[in-house]
């Protein structure tokens, strides 16, 4: 088998465990992939999506915090792109029954301005691009067994990306230490988190370099304008079930809520 006919089938494999809502065995179970292959793998899987009608809507940094490195047993971020459809509005209903096992997190979302473009950006650099920031909720559904993972696992599959629901205002970053900003996730009206935007490399500023840096390292280009950006879980993402709703309130930016059903 020809290497980029191996990476289409395992992108494949991956695509199907998405529409069937069927964990599959770790690709790494089988042979290694270098990190290289890996990002190959994921393109791949969205060049599935492309060709069903979805479109690049943005980018993810993930494992960008101590909490998430710690609940994944990894060190290293990611970082993956974000298709259309999978973007909710604020108070979006997810099905429990569309997903493996899915786990949400709590993030800041950047909206970019303008284009940026590594390497050497600095945290500086990417809130001069940014046209708002957006209080948000990415929902995880790893595509494999008992979401357990290697890192080449999970930059093949996306990086678990489901949903991304945004809420609240619309802020331009400008005024804002988003270093410092609080929030509190609450489940089912309990308190479950708090969290600030220093967890993610110690600025979300920083975490969307690190983002734009890393794709120019593999030469895939960087961050266009328009792009939405996912700058990784500020706490441990928290497993869902049907019934459940979780709201999560920022400072300065307000609250933003799902319903799993
Ligand atoms: C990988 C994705 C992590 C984040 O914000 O840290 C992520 C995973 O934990 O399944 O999205
Ligand atoms: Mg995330």
């Amino acid at each position: 088998m020809s290497a980029s006919s191996d990476v289409k089938g395992l992108a494949r494999r991956l695509f199907e465990a998405q529409h069937e809502r069927h964990p599959i065995p770790l690709l790494t179970n089988e042979r290694a992939i270098s990190q290289r292959e890996a990002y190959d793998i994921q393109w791949a899987l969205v060049e599935e999506h492309l060709a069903r009608g979805g479109k690049v809507v943005g980018k993810k940094t993930g494992l960008t915090s101590k909490a998430k490195q710690v609940q994944m047993n990894t060190s290293e971020p990611l970082y993956a792109y974000l298709i259309d459809r999978t973007i909710l509005n604020d108070g979006a209903q997810i099905k429990r029954a569309d997903l493996i096992h899915p786990r949400v997190e709590c993030e800041i979302a950047f909206f970019m301005g303008r284009q940026l473009h590594g390497p050497g950006v600095s945290g500086g650099q990417v809130l001069e691009a940014t046209k708002h920031v957006l209080p948000a909720l990415e929902v995880i559904d790893s595509r494999y067994d008992n979401f357990k993972f290697t890192l080449p696992d999970v930059v093949a599959d996306q990086a678990s990306a489901a949903y991304v629901v945004l809420g609240g205002k619309a802020r331009s970053p400008k005024g804002l230490d988003l270093r410092l900003l609080g929030m509190v996730l609450e489940i089912n009206g309990e308190l479950a988190a708090t969290g600030s935007g220093s967890a993610v490399l110690g600025h979300p500023a920083d975490s969307v370099a690190w983002l734009v840096n890393k794709m120019a390292e593999m030469g895939a280009g960087g961050l266009e304008e328009g792009d939405l950006v996912m700058a990784g879980g500020l706490v441990e993402a928290f497993p869902v079930e049907p019934g459940d709703h979780l709201r999560a309130e920022f400072d300065h930016l307000g609250p933003v809520s799902l319903k799993c059903v």
